[in-house]
């Protein structure tokens, strides 16, 4: 079934309900968003696109853009949402390896995006900007405002998602219609998504968090959403008394607790904060519970698996844990030697599942290697079931995650591969070599630091490579600094020891 018709089961029969408010102050009724989404998707289907064409979309956030998404999905073609941190050197990448029929981008980076594009071979390109501007609004302006939705199978794509490898470039995990539509009706259920819900929703929406957990269970519940633009810790304490759930990475947890204003009243009418993305801190579970009164649900998943495992909705929620398997998933602990792991034993997450991505777009070896031969993909994540952690004793059906096999840092809930960052500063004269290691930050939970080896006789200056890696690739994966040092630890066998470095440089 296509994930837009099952999205719209949940719409209100009510379309001058709100389904939209922004933070400042416009409204979008559910008849709004069905005739803005049907505009555009007639817009897509005027271009008479093969199946399987990709709608790729690096633009801010905004009603508009989420309409976008539904129009793509509507139009039966496959979105590809892009962070807009993203530079131009690495759009080429991406569009030069999706190779999408459509490109839309932010008004103010027409030029270069339309340049990107003709190199790659992109013929239409639209642009979108947050205020409502832009040639795909205007050209779907005049287009008939119903729509009927494109027939699509629960194996047909609805999304590639481009996530970063360890060794060479970026995969983009490819997500179908029944990946997505099964998980988002598993979420409905697990969190009792209810009549009279509203979500705040502060994430953006260019990944799996914002996109398909927090708006698929606002839409697929019709339930109105509060749209702020990005996270602004007085805008969510505005908002918050007139929101019943919020989703957040860990950084809007810290951020909250930290703003005085914050308190019991602000989430009087809350019923449900979720945090995943990255691990969240006992420590801020905790000082959470204490001052707000709440417990916060923390939840594991993926860009190739969408949710995995949840804390419970009623029932136990345990600092340090992320939960229990959703009712969908199958979630094994497996030894490297490939025995599975008791209670209290770590090993490597394997998990098994509907929601299980269909594979790397062109990349089939990549897509075999991360599976087992009995099919199970393998997250690269390191974890244990049961256990105790620093709140307590740990129930023995639920899982925690304890690290990474992958070489892989998590910043803010972005993640940072220190391979990529690595081959930007070696690339950069004078540098003879380099490590990239995550170290933990109070606001980001890990922060990106390089380590770096001059040349003999170079005069290295940190901030201004910063700043020249700032005009390179995405800020947040930027080191917040870089040392200068004459040699990389190394272990017997000459592989740089980046846990040495981790140690020495922890604060
Ligand atoms: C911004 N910066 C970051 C950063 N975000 N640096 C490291 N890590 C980040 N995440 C940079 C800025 O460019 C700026 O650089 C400086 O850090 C300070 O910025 P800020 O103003 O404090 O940042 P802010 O705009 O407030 O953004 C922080 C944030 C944001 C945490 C709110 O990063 C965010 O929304 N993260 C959510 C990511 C997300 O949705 N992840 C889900 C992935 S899906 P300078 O140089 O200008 O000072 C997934 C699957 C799953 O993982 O399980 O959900
Ligand atoms: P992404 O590739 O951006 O989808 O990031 C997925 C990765 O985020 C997972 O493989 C985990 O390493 C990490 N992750 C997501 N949720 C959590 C969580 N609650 N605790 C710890 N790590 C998490």
């Amino acid at each position: 079934m296509n994930l837009y018709q099952l999205l719209e089961t949940g719409f209100p029969k009510d379309k001058s309900a709100c389904a939209i408010e922004t933070h400042d102050g416009l409204y979008y009724s559910w008849g709004d968003l069905e005739k803005a989404t049907s505009k555009m998707a007639n817009l897509l289907a005027s271009l008479k696109l093969p199946q399987g064409s990709r709608v790729a979309v690096q633009i801010e956030k905004s009603p508009e853009a989420l309409f976008l998404y539904l129009a793509t999905l509507k139009a039966g073609l496959v979105y590809l949402p892009l962070n807009t941190a993203y530079q131009s050197a690495e759009i080429e990448y991406f569009l030069g390896n999706a190779e999408p029929a459509v490109v839309v981008c932010s008004p103010k980076n027409l030029t270069w995006v339309s340049q990107v594009a003709k190199k790659t071979g992109t013929k239409h390109v639209f642009t979108l900007g947050e205020d409502r501007t832009g040639s795909l609004l205007e050209k779907a302006a005049g287009l008939s405002d119903k729509f009927k939705t494109v027939k699509r199978s629960d194996d047909d794509l609805a999304a590639i998602l481009y996530t970063s490898g360890t060794t060479g470039r970026s995969k983009g995990a490819m997500l179908t219609h029944g990946n997505l539509g099964s998980n988002a009706k598993v979420l409905q259920k697990f969190w009792a998504w209810r009549k009279g819900d509203v979500l705040l929703h502060a994430l953006p929406i260019f990944h799996v968090h914002g996109l398909f957990v927090a708006s698929h269970g606002a839409l697929l519940n019709g339930s109105k959403m509060i749209w702020l633009p990005r996270l602004d810790t007085k805008e969510l304490i505005k908002h918050m008394p007139r929101s019943t759930v919020m989703m957040g990475v860990p950084t809007f947890y810290v951020r909250l607790l930290l703003d005085p204003a914050f308190t019991k009243q602000t989430a009087k009418n809350m019923r449900l904060f979720i945090s995943g993305s990255a691990p969240l801190l006992t420590e801020t579970f905790n000082s959470f519970k204490e001052r707000i009164g709440q417990t916060i649900l923390e939840r594991y998943g993926m860009s190739e698996t969408v949710m995995l495992v949840s804390n419970p909705y009623k029932g136990d929620r345990v600092g340090g844990s992320v939960g229990l398997p959703l009712p969908q998933t199958k979630v094994r602990v497996r030894k490297d030697d490939g025995s599975l792991c008791g209670v209290n034993e770590i090993g490597n997450v394997e998990v098994k599942g509907p929601n299980i991505f269909k594979g790397y777009w062109r990349m089939p070896e990549k897509t075999k290697e991360e599976f087992t031969s009995d099919g199970w993909f393998k997250t690269g994540d390191v974890g244990r079931w049961g256990g105790e952690t620093s709140a307590g004793k740990v129930p023995n059906d639920y899982l925690c995650i304890v690290g990474r096999s992958k070489d892989l840092i998590i910043s803010g809930g972005y993640n940072v591969y220190p391979k990529e960052i690595e081959s930007f500063i070696d690339d950069m004269p004078g540098v003879d070599e380099s490590a990239v290691v995550g170290i933990p930050h109070p606001d980001f939970g890990e922060a990106v630091l390089a380590i770096v080896v001059g040349k003999p006789g170079s005069q290295l200056n940190t901030d201004a490579m910063i700043a020249e890696l700032k005009g390179k690739i995405a800020n947040f994966k930027v080191p917040k600094r870089i040392i200068l040092v004459s040699e990389l630890p190394r272990n017997a066998m000459g592989k740089v020891q980046k846990n040495v470095l981790r140690q020495t440089y922890a604060s």
